[in-house]
């Protein structure tokens, strides 16, 4: 997969792209992140990219021209799905992340001030995506974010296949709960069932954990599935009892 970044700030990206576990996908091939100057595509000597507002009310706003520019200029060779980061956008989750993986060539437009000129979103914008309900300073986040869980939907980013499949939201539960050594940690053991070696048991017990955990943090999840079990069939069926 192909991802190109437009921002005014492209230094930001350097560490988030060679470390961990995105630094070994990039490193490997299995994504070409490329992050662009904004500035590289105005025409003035301040090379400037904002202006106030037509109507006034104060703040900046990103300019239009050298957005389109730059736009084009990266939509050349192929044509990417170009989303602006911005909290007037559907917001992302996993089903959304899922999808985008599946795109050859994403672009992501970061914004800064008070936003960008409308006529930008209306001529080289496919769609607006937040990812939350609250104001960040600036899109590069917001990018990284997307970055980061569309690499991980990538065959090969993530080392063992199996803690993609595991993780939360994968099958709309929370995860299940971890321990590692020491077995006991200021008096608290880790649970029985973990050291017995019954396969079957500790997965029986992990989805039983993973429905608990899910029930009490987060019962939008349960309500929400899609795929939502008919009454009676729920795996929360018989949890009732154990609370
Ligand atoms: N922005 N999800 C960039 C956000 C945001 C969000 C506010 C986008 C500022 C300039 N982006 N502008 N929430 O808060 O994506």
């Amino acid at each position: 997969m192909r991802i190109d970044v437009i921002t005014i700030f492209p230094e930001m990206f350097a560490p988030f792209l060679e470390l961990g576990v995105l630094g070994r996908g990039v490193a490997a091939g299995l994504l070409d992140v490329t992050v662009h100057d904004l500035r590289d595509y105005t025409d003035d000597p301040h090379r400037s990219v904002d202006d106030e507002p037509y109507g006034g009310g104060g703040g900046m706003l990103m300019t239009a021209p050298p957005w389109l520019a730059a736009v084009r200029a990266l939509s050349r060779e192929s044509k990417p799905r170009r989303i602006l980061l911005s909290p007037q956008g559907r917001r992302l989750d996993g089903e959304r992340v899922a999808e985008l993986a599946a795109e050859s060539h994403l672009l992501l437009l970061c914004g800064r001030y008070e936003g960008i000129d409308e006529r930008v979103i209306d001529r080289v914008v496919d769609e607006e995506l937040s990812i939350g309900d609250y104001v960040l300073s600036g899109g590069e986040i917001a990018a990284m974010v997307v970055i980061e869980s569309v690499s991980r939907e990538i065959p090969g980013v993530v080392g063992l296949p199996q803690s993609v499949e595991r993780d939360s939201f994968r099958d709309g539960l929370l995860d299940f709960p971890h321990y590692t050594r020491p077995s006991v940690v200021e008096g608290l053991a880790v649970p029985e069932v973990l050291l017995s070696g019954h396969h079957a048991e500790i997965e029986a017990w992990r989805q039983r954990k993973a429905l608990e955990a899910t029930r009490r943090k987060r019962p939008d999840l349960l309500t929400e599935r899609r795929d939502a079990p008919a009454v009676g069939k729920s795996p929360c069926a018989g949890l009732e009892e154990e609370k």
